[in-house]
């Protein structure tokens, strides 16, 4: 018996729309389904996804440790669900009443590169609806800096490219050919019609082979290149004026004394602190910025963004300049001529491409991971944002916009956590505007509180999937952290080097064997608009189960079923759909999918304003200011390089894995049987070390092995090597790229990792 089931894959953000063929209850291929709105190709992860769901090395049956933590062999022992729940659930009640459910710690998977996805809210819901505030995940080091630094800016993530509409998209550390393949299809046709390509990567990769301009960014200086355009393009008056003069704050006058916004309070007795000030080029005297016309129309007044004013406060005399000014005058420190060492891209080029964006809009981007796992990466989307904002394409067609998507219910359930818990997040205290406020926390933070207690102890881990052993750095407590857990329970389709650790073992289905619900493709108007309920298309293999159903069971035993629709996963699902208008049953017999017919809505601000404090587009980020952050991006060169470490590393992703996954799909370890290190062919040489050859990396903190790849288009002192290699039988253990990172250096506010900054030196092995 054979059939072909609609569906779409699930193994990362891609969601491409697929065609599922299954024999005798056996999943035997996986193809592309040209009639889904990101079923147009497929990538080799996904066609091998038969090797993956019925690979021998999956878990079918939970499994309880008996031999102590740190022996090689934790001697698994074949347990029931029911014996499973109940020591998580006799665990967990005791740990509340004790210790309080903050001493609960949950951990989850990126949902952008697993199926995690089906669950991830609802994981966090449980997490939320038991009392802790504590989820750590990958986000700081993933998906916080495009979906939540810049809010900061815009008051919102950074949207999507309008790609059928652009006339130039800028790649910015993001190579979405071996990433996200539904947009790589995009962007190559919006180049077939004659949109403008800018890629900025420090290899020359995937889409950049097409680019108009390939700026061959040095790792780790993104946020002052950033700084370079903003800088010619505001010298030139290559921006849109009258976007920045009426929707942004950058007309506000910053008193140059203080760095503070002027306010009415500094001008009036009982003044209010949140009305702002302007200079009136016309009248040249001050004015209040919302008592005026309404931004946009026209009202006799004209703000200044240049130039510095003298102004009467109940202090004296003081200067003030509007903050663009305060902005302008920070992008000259960064001109194209003074950082085109620390960029490595020189002048003339910058100017190019600056002019490109002037004179090619609309002007759409995208940035992820290249610009985000970097120290000073909070400040660097700062200076992305502003750059964009610059343009004025925000929300325009054609530019980044926000596609319409289905409407549903939220559940991930932050309500469900009281202020007082919610102020508990390991980590916020320290960075109050991270991750923290999200109620997600960083492995260091958790790591701490595990060994030493502080700021105080946790001491249970349920974690659903993830493998931080290698995807985040290591730090000096990690081992004893997982050592120390009184319980750990990990659930995963497969054993990994983390879930070693585990006390308990929950066997999760793979996406083909569990239903999932996808309200929204991302990619167009079209993609976005598409609501999908993915059928299981085979049994759950052995005992394995979904991630939702383990949710639901233990929020039911825990006595939290009351957040959880009693346990009933149907009832749950329909409660998410009820707002979109389309029911559970109709998507169950549409598996490929339903459309709505929903229309973009373009520039929302000219109704809403925008959802940051001064309610305007903020070049002058007054919250991170509050908060005692910088209100304008700034940026140190980094650290002079030395002779031990001559080389800075990077790292990167490949089609063919997923992080840390996949190493045990025959098909894709034959395509990439090996970690690689990319040099240059001049670095390579120079150290004796040819195509193929091992080389060993070392940095301050660790050495690891990686098999070396010439790539003559990386800058000479700059190296690109993989990440989350464990299976090589070859050389054992020593391919952990993050142990090479020191893992005290974070970004202050967003709590990134250095990932992409690492100073090595090389050697032939
Ligand atoms: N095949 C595959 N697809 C995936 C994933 C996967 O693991 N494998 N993971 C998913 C997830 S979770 C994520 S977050 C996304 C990430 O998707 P991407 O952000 O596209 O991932 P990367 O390839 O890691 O990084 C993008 C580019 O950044 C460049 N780069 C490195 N250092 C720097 C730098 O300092 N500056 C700049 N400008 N560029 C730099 C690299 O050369 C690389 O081409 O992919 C998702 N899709
Ligand atoms: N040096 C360096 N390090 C990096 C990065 C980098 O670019 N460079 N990228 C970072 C990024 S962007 C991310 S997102 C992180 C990812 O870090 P992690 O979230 O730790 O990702 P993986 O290594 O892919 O681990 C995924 C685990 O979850 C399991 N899994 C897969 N699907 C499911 C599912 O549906 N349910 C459950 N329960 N388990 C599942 C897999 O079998 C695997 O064991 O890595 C980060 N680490
Ligand atoms: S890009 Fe590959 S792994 Fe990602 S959803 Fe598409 S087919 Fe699946
Ligand atoms: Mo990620």
């Amino acid at each position: 018996m054979q059939k072909k089931i609609a569906g779409y894959c699930a193994l990362c953000i891609s969601r491409c729309g697929i065609l599922s063929t299954v024999r005798d209850g056996v999943l035997v291929a996986v193809e592309p389904d040209p009639s889904h709105p990101t079923g147009e190709h497929l990538c080799i992860k996904g066609r091998t996804a038969p090797e993956w769901v019925h690979s021998p090395d999956r878990i079918l049956t939970p499994l309880r440790r008996t031999r102590p933590k740190g022996d090689d062999d934790p001697g698994w022992e074949a347990i029931s669900w029911a014996q499973a729940f109940e020591t998580i659930a006799d665990r967990l009640n005791q740990q509340a009443r004790t210790l309080g459910p903050e001493s609960v710690a949950f951990s989850v998977t990126t949902p952008s590169g697993t199926a995690v996805a089906d669950s991830f809210a609802w994981i966090n819901r449980l997490a939320h609806a038991y009392g802790s505030p504590n989820t750590v995940f990958a986000t700081e080091n993933c998906n916080w800096h495009k979906d939540f630094t810049p809010m900061h800016t815009t008051g919102a993530g950074i949207g999507m490219p309008d790609y059928a509409q652009t006339g130039c998209i800028i790649l910015w550390g993001f190579n979405p050919t071996a990433t996200w393949l539904a947009q790589a299809t995009h962007i190559s046709n919006a180049k077939k019609r004659g949109a403008k390509l800018v890629v900025i990567d420090c290899r020359k990769v995937g889409l950049a082979s097409k680019a108009d301009q390939w700026l061959n960014v040095r790792p780790g200086s993104d946020g002052i290149l950033a700084m370079s355009l903003a800088q010619v393009m505001i010298k030139q008056g290559w921006f849109d004026r009258p976007f920045i003069r009426d929707w942004s704050n950058g007309s506000y006058l910053v008193r140059l004394d203080t760095g503070a916004l002027l306010t009415d309070a500094d001008i009036q007795l009982d003044g209010s602190t949140t009305r702002y000030l302007q200079w009136d080029e016309g009248s040249g005297e001050i004015i209040h910025a919302e008592s005026e016309a309404k931004p946009g129309l026209a009202g006799g007044a004209l703000p200044a963004l240049f130039g510095r004013y003298q102004v009467t406060t109940l202090q004296g005399v003081i200067t003030c300049s509007p903050a663009f000014q305060c902005y302008a005058d920070r992008c000259e420190a960064y001109a194209p001529e003074l950082q085109a060492e620390t960029t490595g891209v020189s002048a003339e080029q910058v100017y190019a491409t600056a002019r490109l964006l002037h004179e090619s809009g609309p002007v759409s981007y995208f940035t992820w991971t290249g610009t985000a796992q970097q120290p000073q990466a909070s400040q660097t989307s700062r200076a992305l944002s502003l750059l964009y904002a610059l343009t004025g394409y925000l929300d325009a067609p054609g530019g980044n916009v926000w596609f319409e998507k289905p409407a549903i219910n939220n559940v991930f359930g932050l309500e469900l956590l009281s202020q007082g818990q919610r102020s508990q997040a390991l980590g916020l205290a320290e960075r109050p505007m991270g991750p923290g406020t999200m109620g997600w926390i960083n492995s260091k933070d958790l790591n701490r509180a595990i060994v030493h207690g502080e700021p105080y102890p946790v001491k249970t881990l349920i974690s659903f999937g993830a493998n931080p052993q290698l995807t985040k750095p290591p730090t000096e407590d990690t081992d004893a952290a997982f050592k120390q857990l009184d319980l750990y329970v990990h659930a995963d389709l497969f054993m990994n080097p983390t879930a070693q650790y585990a006390d308990i073992f929950l066997p999760v289905a793979s996406p083909w064997e569990r239903a999932g619900l996808y309200p929204g493709f991302n990619v167009t108007q079209q993609a976005e608009a598409h609501l999908q309920l993915r059928p299981a298309v085979i049994e759950p293999l052995g005992e394995s189960k979904s991630d939702l159903w383990i949710v639901f069971q233990l929020a039911t035993k825990l006595g939290l079923g009351e957040h959880f629709f009693a346990g009933d996963m149907k009832q749950a699902l329909a409660h998410v759909l009820s707002p979109s208008g389309i029911s559970l049953e109709a998507l169950e017999a549409h598996p490929q999918g339903i459309t709505l017919p929903l229309k973009t809505c373009y520039r929302k601000y000219l109704e809403n304003g925008f959802s940051t404090a001064t309610g305007r587009l903020e070049i002058y980020a007054t919250a991170l200011q509050e908060h005692g952050y910088d209100p304008l991006p700034a940026f140190s060169s980094g650290r002079v390089q030395d002779s031990v470490y001559p080389l800075l590393l990077t790292s990167a992703k490949w089609v063919q894995y997923c992080h840390s996954q996949q190493r045990n799909v025959p098909s894709l370890l034959k395509r990439m049987p090996d970690p690689l290190v990319e040099l240059h062919p001049q670095t390579a040489g120079a150290y004796n070390i040819a195509e193929g050859d091992w080389v060993r990396i070392t940095t301050a903190h660790d050495g690891i092995q990686a098999r070396a790849r010439l790539n003559k288009s990386l800058q000479p002192d700059v190296a690109c090597a993989q990440y989350g290699w464990w299976m090589c039988d070859e050389l054992g253990q020593g391919h952990h790229y993050n142990s090479l990172v020191d893992p005290d250096v974070i970004d202050p506010i967003g709590s990134s990792n250095s990932l992409r900054q690492v100073y090595c030196n090389i050697q032939k092995k």
